[in-house]
Parts: C-alpha cells; structure tokens; sequence
C-alpha cells in the first residue's frame, strides 16, 4: 500500500512556555497515587470515554492499538470480578508470593481484600491484543499480528491514568494474579489477553495512601 502524507500540525512554544506547562503538568501528577478506598458517588460515563480516548491517541507498533477496553458499570459483574480476584489474591499471599515479594508490598498495607473491586463505580478492564482476527478484502478471516504489544498498551495505560488523574478521578493499577478470570467473567473472545484492572472513581473522604517516596531525578536519568 503506498503511504499517505499529512502536514503536521504542531505548536512551537517558547522555552519559558515550555518550562510553565512542565511544572504545571509535574505539580499535578505529583498529586497522582493509588487509591484503594473510594467513594460509591457515581462518575458520569462520558468522562471515562474521555479519558479512554486520549489513550487511544498512544503511539503503538505499527499503529495498530493492540487493545481493548472493557469499562464494567454493572454491580452484579463487579462483585463477581471481586469474589474472583480475592480467590487469587488469597492464594497470591498465603502461598505463591515470595517472601521478599511481600517484604517489599509491606510498605503499602495490602491483603487479599479487595473490597474496591465493588466500591469504585467503575472497572476499566484493559485487554491487550497479540493479534486480532480481520477480514481479508475477499471476505475471508485472516489472523493479524500484532508488534511491541506490551510496550504499546504500557504506553496507553500511562494516558489513560495521566488523563483519569487531570479529570479530577482516583485510579489503582491492579494486577491480580492470574487475572484469566477476567476473560471469562466478561466473555471475552480468546485472542483478548487480560493486562491490568483499573478501579476507576472519587476517593473515599480521608482516604489514606501509603508515605513513599520517588526516586530523585538524578537517580533515574543519566545524561552522556
Ligand atoms: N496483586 C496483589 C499484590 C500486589 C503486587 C504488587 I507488584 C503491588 O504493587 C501491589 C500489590 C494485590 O493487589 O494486593
């Protein structure tokens, strides 16, 4: 196919420009952390979409955005994602962690009660794709694969909570492990593999976080 070309449309800033919206976006995202006590107040639908959508302006490998997004709304489903993921996060803490594995989550008080998982008005189920059935143009089915999936879903994940955040919205990353419960609960076709699960809402009131802090700059950036 012969590629397309489209002028970019892009807004030169000045440097001090520059450094005012850094600073603006770093005081902000300073402020970001994850929540595990949220409020039931209900979320209206559109802001999530919102969201959703600036994730989807991600790069990814070959611009083929190797994801889904299943936002979960009903209480009966959530409660179910909740029996399932406490089932293995009970095993996850008696049995399968490490003992270093739980020496290093001591710091963040977690145990295998997950009672967000019904509280958060909003579940966003995050599915990555390796490939994806397409229609052939002679109406066939082939199997499309998909390139640097976990790198492209990252990268959207990381919009997705960037803008959840902006909007004012609490959010955790939660991985329990296994998550295949989530494929079956939410009757996902094969080629949907589960990634992460975002409980998405308001803060309860006096919502308590974990004192960490983050590495330094200098701890994280080399310059050569
Ligand atoms: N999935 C478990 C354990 C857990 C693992 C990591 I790595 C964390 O950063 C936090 C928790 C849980 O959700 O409790």
């Amino acid at each position: 196919m012969q590629p397309r070309f489209t002028p970019l449309v892009h807004e030169r800033l000045d440097v001090e420009e520059s450094r005012r919206r850094l600073s603006a976006l770093y005081r902000s995202l300073l402020r970001r952390r994850s929540v595990r006590t949220f409020s039931a107040e209900p979320v209206p639908l559109d802001l999530i979409d919102g969201a959703i959508a600036v994730a989807a302006t991600a790069p990814s490998g070959a611009n083929r955005q190797p994801y889904k997004l299943v936002v979960v709304r009903d209480q009966q489903v959530k409660r179910r994602i909740r029996e399932a993921a406490e089932a293995e996060e009970r095993e996850f803490y008696a049995r399968r962690a490490t003992p270093e594995w739980l020496r290093d989550l001591a710091p963040l008080g977690t145990d295998w009660h997950k009672p967000f998982l019904e509280t958060a008005p909003y579940l966003i189920a995050v599915f990555c794709l390796d490939h994806e059935p397409s229609t052939r143009s002679n109406g066939t089915l082939e199997r499309r694969k998909n390139y640097y999936v976990q790198e492209s879903v990252g990268i959207a994940v990381g919009l997705l909570l960037t803008a959840l955040h902006t909007a004012g919205l609490a959010t955790l990353t939660h991985t329990p492990s296994p998550m295949g419960f989530l494929r079956e609960i939410l009757d996902r076709p094969s080629h949907e593999r589960p990634f992460l699960l975002i409980p998405v809402g308001y803060p309860a009131e006096n919502t308590q976080v974990p004192d960490l802090s983050r590495k330094t700059l200098e701890e994280i950036r080399e310059i050569v």
